[in-house]
């Protein structure tokens, strides 16, 4: 019994080395949530990354079904929250809209992706 867990801790050390976890900053949620219908148009977005940011060189737009931005151009960082980004909204008709975030983490590495959430007619 006692070599069965010591061959599980041993693996999962093993697998824990091995991956590169935490090595940049990825999206870790958002609000409104990465693909969410939504009843009311949010007066800002939030996102929360898995590192600290740099301020610089981070930041998101949202645009339209149209490709229209419909942030305020507004990205910020919060004080005393450097993992997270918000950027405020124009008031937004119901429809699909596309988050796209470019960050670089505090460890000088980019990553940036894309997610959708819907407003409800
Ligand atoms: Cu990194």
């Amino acid at each position: 019994m006692d070599r069965l867990i010591m061959t599980f801790v041993v693996g999962v050390l093993a697998l824990g080395t091995s991956l590169p976890l935490q090595a940049h900053a990825f999206l870790d949620h958002a609000s409104p949530a990465v693909g969410s219908l939504v009843p009311a148009a949010p007066p800002i977005i939030t996102l929360w990354f898995t590192q600290d940011l740099e301020p610089a060189f981070s930041s998101v737009t949202v645009t339209n079904e149209a490709g229209q931005r419909v942030d305020l151009g507004n990205a910020q960082i919060p004080q005393g929250s450097p993992a997270e980004l918000r950027i405020g909204l124009k008031p937004l008709p119901p429809g699909t809209y596309l988050v796209s975030w470019h960050v670089v983490s505090v460890d000088t590495h980019p990553s940036e992706g894309t997610f959708t959430f819907d407003i409800k007619p």
